[in-house]
């Protein structure tokens, strides 16, 4: 039996809610598959800053390190600004763990309805892959003359050759990996932005170079947004920026029915450090503490994890019990246009796992 250590960081508003979800499906799957799951759970998050002046604690990427994964719900605080919750727990995380790959698969599960007509499951199938660690989101900038009427702010994205190599490149396996459209299309905005965005098209036809096999495409972001509600079919791997992705991933989870569906994973494919998964969405402060947030995204994001842990027949044992549970459709949460509760979802999974 191997043990793997888990940290577990619920966060805020809904992500207390799934992430017990999703800790219930692992505890059924996990000892099937011969894994023990040692589950170590930190309190942190907009709680932790009301009580402390911090979203963790100083020492906290410590006490993370020597854990095989991390599950992490949801931050975010009606009561904190936003970029204090995300730069104070998410984006340092990425950061210390170098996960430079954000893998944000999109599918569109049978007996769940696109927005867009006629779309039948399975027939949108592609994962936005975001870098993660660098870009839009680099922690570089300033103000000056701060609250006075002539403030000046300066935000600057910070894009290296190596940063755009890697992340492109684990795109390209990942196309190869997945054998299906061996398609790779790439989101820039290098018609506007010349410096930053030229060198990651010359890096992306360095690398697409090396991978003859794989056809490739390259889109405008603005470009890309607009195929991708026209013609959502047509995408296998796409590749993009921090921002870019971050944007694009929340339209592609919503053309495959919810946000409730989205998970995602935060890699170091080099597994240096621990990788981190999360559902796309965030802590949804509107409907936090009332039973009605669909688990699915979380307890799909622990299915990567799995995957991620090369525990892949649970990974994929969980991932058709979700889509059993879809198919019959007989459970679904309010953003699939139910009624039932978000334990209701889980114990639907559960259902098809036994
Ligand atoms: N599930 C984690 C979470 O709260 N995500 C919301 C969010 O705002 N994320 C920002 C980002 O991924 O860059």
């Amino acid at each position: 039996m191997k043990t793997f250590t888990i940290a577990v960081i619920p966060g805020d508003g809904v992500g207390r809610e799934v992430v017990p979800q999703a800790r219930r499906v692992l505890e059924r799957v996990a000892p099937k598959h011969r894994v023990a799951l040692a589950f170590q759970e930190f309190d942190w998050g907009a709680e932790h800053y009301f009580r402390w002046g911090h979203m963790m604690p100083a020492g906290a990427i410590d006490l993370l390190q020597p854990c095989d994964a991390i599950l992490l719900g949801a931050v975010g605080h009606p009561d904190i600004p936003d970029h204090t919750t995300l730069n104070g727990l998410l984006l340092p995380i990425r950061r210390a763990f170098d996960q430079y790959a954000n893998v944000r698969p999109a599918y569109l599960y049978p007996g769940v309805e696109s927005p867009l007509a006629g779309r039948k499951g399975g027939e949108i199938d592609f994962v936005v892959v975001r870098e993660n660690t660098e870009g839009e989101y680099a922690p570089v900038g300033g103000f000056v003359y701060q609250y006075q009427p002539e403030e000046v702010a300066v935000q600057t994205a910070i894009f290296t050759r190596r940063g755009i190599e890697r992340i492109v490149r684990f795109a390209f396996e990942l196309a190869v990996k997945r054998d299906k459209k061996k398609r790779v299309t790439s989101v820039t905005k290098s018609n506007a932005q010349g410096y930053s965005m030229t060198l990651w098209d010359r890096t992306f036809q360095d690398v697409a170079a090396q991978f003859p096999d794989v056809e490739t495409e390259s889109l405008l972001v603005d470009a890309a947004a607009m195929n991708f509600v026209r013609r959502p079919e047509s995408f296998d791997v796409v590749v993009g920026s921090n921002l870019f992705s971050d944007i694009l991933s929340d339209l592609s989870a919503i053309l495959v029915g919810s946000m409730g569906l989205a998970p995602s994973a935060n890699l170091d494919p080099l597994r240096r450090f621990p990788s981190m998964f999360e559902p796309v969405h965030g802590s949804a402060p509107d409907i936090a503490g009332k039973g009605l947030v669909n688990p699915l995204a979380t307890i799909l994001s622990a299915a990567m994890m799995l995957d991620h842990l090369q525990v892949t027949a649970a990974a994929r044992e969980i991932e058709a019990a979700v889509a059993a549970a879809l198919a019959e459709g007989k459970v679904r949460t309010p953003d699939l246009g139910g009624a039932s509760s978000t334990e209701e979802m889980t114990d639907a999974v559960l259902e098809k796992l036994s």
